[in-house]
């Protein structure tokens, strides 16, 4: 059987067997394998692979040496020989040794759910700060693992697992990876600090920060590029969007807002991707107002609904004010649609429809200006009392040592406009 030459020629297209196993821990974790499997060849196709097949394996534990039956390895080998196949990709992560046992006993590349991951975070980079997070990602990800990858890492150059962002060839030696993790950190450290300076420069102003975040796919950028007129990349694949694009966005009552997209999630997605992304994903532990876009054509919709809503928690932003956009409407099934909650912060919409877009803003507007927020203001600045009654609408109003403590209703930005920082007197 002939065997590609990725030596003489990187542009040759891997061609893959998808793997999985299906264990009791598996089952356990609630995560449907054959929808996750399905989600590794999309994942696949987006790194630019080709699936010649996939297998499925159901056994009680993983095997510590081969990760699935060593049976099954030898049912593998076969496959991979009869197809050509030049590498093998796992739907759950393996260890150092279950990667050079495989390698070893295959002699194709070895790739998991999470390298992949990484890979196509490496090709999608393009920013100095996206490239510098997803390279820190990956070597933090390969250095415990390195002796099991050293063979296939140097005679495999271009392919997946193997790629680093912006086309270069990932570090493969574990001395100069540990120096280049420190001064990736350090870089990062640079980044951040830059970040936060203009973080508190826009809250100083007093933008009101609206962030588009769901799982991957479900038409965030869409979303973006239909409402705030946004010339950003749409794709059908998973993670088109890695770095956050923020646009001015102007609501029906004239006010403006930042709206800002975010890079999508993904079940599992990798730890080290999530700690080095925390630059960027802290954004949206910034936004006044979280929209979550769900792809509600999907027949995982909840499970990925909850995978977003577990990212943010994780991220510190589960308590945001959230409306829910369950997207595509068009092509959800007539039991899909009906089974929808509908009310003021769930709204079934597609990105493509002008009302619905029209139903979002309204929305939004709401949220934004009706916020009903509880302010405790010293007895003797009786202007910021005067302020909230002439500005907003007073809920409720009642004395607590020596302040007033205010329940109101009220667009901040407007009162910012008028040179009062009501956010120093929100009671936490
Ligand atoms: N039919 C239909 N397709 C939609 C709708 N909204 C978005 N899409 C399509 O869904 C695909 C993904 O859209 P994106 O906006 O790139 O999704 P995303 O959430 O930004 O995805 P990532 O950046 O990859 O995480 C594209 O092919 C869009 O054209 C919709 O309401 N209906
Ligand atoms: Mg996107």
């Amino acid at each position: 059987m002939r065997k590609m030459n990725y030596e003489t020629n990187q542009n040759i297209r891997d061609r893959a067997v998808l793997v999985t196993l299906i264990t009791d821990e598996v089952k356990r974790s609630g995560i449907d394998p054959q929808y996750s499997l399905d989600e590794l060849f999309q994942l696949a196709d987006t790194a630019g692979v080709e699936v010649l097949a996939t297998m499925t394996q159901q056994r009680d534990t993983k095997d510590s040496k081969w990760f699935i039956g060593k049976g099954k390895v030898q049912e593998l080998k076969a496959v991979i020989e009869e197809l050509g196949a030049t590498t093998a990709i796992f739907d759950q992560e393996l260890s150092g040794a279950q990667v050079r046992n495989l390698e070893e006993a295959l002699d194709v590349k070895i790739v998991d759910r999470t390298q992949l991951i990484l890979d196509i975070f490496a090709q999608r980079a393009k920013t100095r700060e996206g490239i510098i997070q997803v390279e820190l990602a990956q070597l933090s990800y390969l250095l415990p693992r390195l002796s099991g990858h050293g063979k296939n890492l140097s005679r495999l150059g271009g392919g997946i697992g193997t790629r680093g962002p912006g086309e270069t060839k990932l570090e493969t030696d574990r001395r100069h990876i540990r120096g280049r993790i420190t001064d990736l950190k350090r870089q990062l450290d640079e980044v951040v600090r830059h970040r936060n300076l203009h973080r508190e420069r826009r809250k100083k102003s007093g933008v009101i920060q609206v962030a588009l975040v769901g799982y991957t796919n479900a038409g965030k950028s869409t979303l973006l590029r239909q409402l705030a007129l946004a010339d950003v990349l749409v794709e059908n694949q998973l993670f088109a969007t890695l770095d956050p694009t923020s646009r001015q966005w102007e609501l029906p009552n004239g006010q403006e807002v930042v709206l800002t997209d975010t890079v999508g999630f993904i079940q599992n997605l990798p730890h080290d991707l999530v700690a080095a992304f925390r630059a960027t994903l802290e954004e949206v532990n910034e936004a006044d107002l979280i929209l979550h876009v769900v792809d509600a054509s999907s027949p995982m919709r909840e499970d990925q609904k909850n995978v977003v809503e577990d990212i943010l928690q994780q991220l510190g932003a589960g308590a945001k004010n959230e409306i829910v956009l369950y997207n595509k409407k068009d092509m959800c099934t007539q039991e899909q649609r009906q089974l929808l909650p509908q009310n003021d912060n769930h709204f079934t919409i597609s990105a493509y429809d002008e009302a619905d877009l029209d139903r979002i803003r309204q929305a939004v507007q709401r949220q934004l200006v009706g916020q009903t927020v509880t302010y405790r203001i010293p007895a003797d600045r009786g202007d910021i009392i005067a302020l909230a009654y002439r500005m907003g609408e007073v809920l409720e109003q009642a004395v607590v040592d020596d302040d007033v403590a205010m329940q109101v209703r009220l667009d901040k930005s407007q009162a910012e406009l008028h040179g009062y920082k009501l956010d120093d007197y929100q009671e936490k």
